[in-house]
């Protein structure tokens, strides 16, 4: 079961326009993936190129222990309409929250999608429950763990979208009844492009589908994530980054100095302990939680939630 079908270039355009995205704001959100993925305003091209090619990978998106928050933060974006865009470039052919089949149809499809002779790629979305064999969490009579052993070995590339996926997350929380964990840690180490948050900057994303289609796998750090959108700290780009250098740093939230954009440290920032291009590429282009005027609570660690709080607080 397909949720669109490759048209060729015009063919995705005019797809497009029919979900509201002009060719200005296509071309617009191309620059501003070509920038997150650290290339100049002429790779937009490119970007174009990518996402409009006649061939779309096939996707196999698998939900394990998580809140689906990051597939929310995909789908509910807001202009250039991202979801339209990932939905279009991407060939989507199993997908638990928003595929119309169900039961035996969706295990089909799961099935065809894995043994299509072209290949697939593998986004994980979720920690895996590990303990007693994988018995607490399951789908369609299967544990999470057995899903991944059998389903990521035959991907050309595994994609770990949010925290859960990539290092446990919230599920891997004290005391972890059900010694939850990230993809990679549950298959003997196996290699996951890692891209953490909770939830992921669907920009993050959608770069590193556009680097496996332009140049294969990017660059990853000793944390499996990929260096062009977490090798810098929150901190290194922090705009009240200033009157942390000056120690001027709010006493609290309610503080004339939280409203003047002092620092939050002091209020439990984790942001210089926390690699990710939040600052930079904001949610919904919009806002990111610094700017709003909390701190980061770090949920782009490996070691989030634990090493991570108590959040209003230096550990
Ligand atoms: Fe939720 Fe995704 Fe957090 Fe986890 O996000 S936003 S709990 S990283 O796997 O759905
Ligand atoms: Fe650094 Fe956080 Fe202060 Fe920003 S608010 S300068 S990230 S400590
Ligand atoms: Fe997460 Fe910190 Fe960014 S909490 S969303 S990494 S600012």
């Amino acid at each position: 079961m397909k949720f669109s079908v490759g048209l060729g270039k015009e063919g995705a355009e005019q797809r497009l326009e029919q979900n509201g995205v002009s060719r200005r704001d296509f071309m617009k959100f191309c620059a501003t993936t070509a920038a997150i993925m650290g290339m100049g305003p002429a790779y937009a091209t490119e970007v174009a190129a990518a996402l409009t090619q006649k061939r779309r990978p096939s996707v196999v998106y698998l939900h394990m222990a998580e809140c689906t928050g990051c597939s929310e933060a995909v789908l509910r974006t807001v202009s250039p309409y991202i979801d339209a865009l990932i939905l279009d470039t991407i060939s989507l052919d199993y997908h638990e929250t928003i595929m119309a089949a169900a039961g035996h149809a969706a295990e089909e499809a799961l099935h065809e999608a894995i043994n299509a002779p072209e290949g697939f790629i593998c986004v994980i979305e979720g920690g895996i429950p590990t303990a007693h064999e994988g018995v607490m969490g399951k789908v369609a009579g299967k544990t999470m763990l057995d899903i991944c052993k059998e389903i990521v070995p035959k991907a050309m590339a595994t994609i770990c979208i949010g925290t859960c996926a990539c290092y446990g997350g919230v599920q891997a929380a004290a005391p972890n009844p059900s010694q939850a964990m990230g993809v990679s840690e549950a298959l003997g180490g196996v290699t996951t492009v890692n891209l953490p948050g909770c939830p992921t900057n669907p920009f993050n994303f959608v770069g590193a589908v556009v680097h496996f289609l332009t140049k294969g796998v990017p660059e990853l750090d000793s944390d499996g994530r990929p260096t062009l959108f977490y090798g810098e700290t929150v901190h290194d780009n922090c705009p009240r980054l200033k009157h942390f250098e000056a120690d001027e740093f709010a006493p609290s939230f309610s503080s004339e100095e939280a409203r003047k954009g002092y620092c939050l440290y002091e209020l439990g920032c984790k942001g210089p302990d926390t690699y990710n291009n939040c600052p930079k590429v904001k949610f919904n282009q919009t806002n990111w939680p610094i700017e709003a005027g909390h701190p980061c609570i770090g949920c782009s660690e490996p070691d989030f939630w634990d090493a991570m709080s108590p959040f209003y607080e230096q550990g």
